[in-house]
């Protein structure tokens, strides 16, 4: 159990590059405004914030929704990604725990990899994408060509990804050590991929059935057993719709709030995670901060708070080991 408190490093993403609806960018500030320093140094944690990175250039308005022609748009996109990776193996080096705040979900090309350099051969390192979406599509599959739909098939080294795309993320992430969870839209072509390099997809149906509990401890044992630092890569729009509008995709059908907060404290009692992503929040879109406030109150339960404060519940994650 991780109670001890953390050194927590902040550092904020402000892009919407990788979608094509505008307004994730805004994102890192407004977890801000919902408190989330706050609730950690409430739990006892050391937290710091470095601020945002932002994108090289302003917004102009060559494309009809994001406001950016493609090219433009990937071009920030691999910035972005280079800087994020290079500032969170700093902190990683530091002995901190880096939380990156998005920004659209391709900012994990970046937090990711920075994961991954950091635990080199020493490690292994096993992701864990909480989502509503696999973002497996490669340019080859990708009915939209956002790169915010793409990032994990990257990470995972799928072919299609042309020489523009170098970067230390290429490959850097083995896919059977990956676990989409909260799944219900994946594309055609996306699913043959997931399917073939036989990540894990737990997708609603299965936690429908099954449940978080016995998912959720299924996998942490893997976790723990291998040894792995766990990356959560937590995404706006797993949740369902009606307690996170929020987001620019969507989809009915998502994690209710106890399902949410339920995972996000075994992720606590496990001890496994070492670093965390928060994306895909559009205070634009949101209602009032609902969604803001939400991610903040889960990242809390990541964190350690708890309903009954540091009492063990029979839902507590052992191992033999
Ligand atoms: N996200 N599968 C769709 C696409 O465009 O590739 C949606 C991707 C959504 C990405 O929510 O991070
Ligand atoms: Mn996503
Ligand atoms: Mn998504
Ligand atoms: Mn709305």
């Amino acid at each position: 159990v991780s109670a001890r408190p953390r050194r927590i490093d902040l550092i904020g993403i402000a892009t919407a590059s990788g979608a094509s609806v505008r307004g994730c960018g805004m994102g890192p500030e407004s977890l801000r405004v919902a408190g989330l320093v706050e609730a950690l140094i409430d739990l006892g944690h050391r937290v710091a914030d470095h601020g945002d990175l932002r994108r090289p250039r302003p917004d102009v308005s060559t494309h009809p929704s994001s406001g950016r022609a493609p090219e433009q748009r990937k071009a920030d996109v691999l910035d972005l990604a280079a800087r994020t990776s290079e500032a969170g193996m700093t902190i990683l080096s530091e002995g901190c725990l880096p939380v990156f705040l998005g920004g659209d979900h391709s900012i994990a090309m970046g937090s990711v990899s920075a994961v991954a350099r950091h635990c080199g051969d020493e490690r292994p390192v096993h992701v864990m994408w909480i989502d509503a979406h696999a973002d497996y599509n490669t340019p080859l599959t990708s009915p939209t060509g956002n790169l915010h739909g793409m990032p994990l098939a990257l990470l995972c080294g799928e072919p299609g990804f042309d020489d523009s795309f170098a970067g230390p993320w290429l490959g850097r992430i083995d896919p059977r050590n990956v676990t989409i969870f909260g799944a219900r839209s994946i594309d055609r072509d996306e699913r043959k991929l997931l399917q073939s390099r036989g990540v894990d997809v737990v997708d609603m149906r299965k936690i429908d059935q099954l449940g978080v509990v016995a998912l959720m401890q299924k996998l942490l044992e893997r976790v723990k057993t291998a040894g792995a630092h766990m990356h959560v890569s937590l995404d706006l729009d797993a949740m369902d719709p009606s307690i996170a509008p929020g987001g620019g995709t969507l989809v009915p059908g998502g994690l209710s709030y106890r399902e949410a907060h339920l995972i996000m404290e075994m992720l606590h009692d496990s001890g496994s995670v070492g670093s965390l992503d928060v994306v895909e929040l559009n205070p634009f879109l949101d209602h009032g901060g609902q969604s803001a406030t939400l991610l903040v109150d889960l990242a809390a339960s990541l964190f350690g708070r708890s309903i009954m404060g540091e009492e063990p519940g029979p839902m507590e994650f052992t191992t033999e080991a």
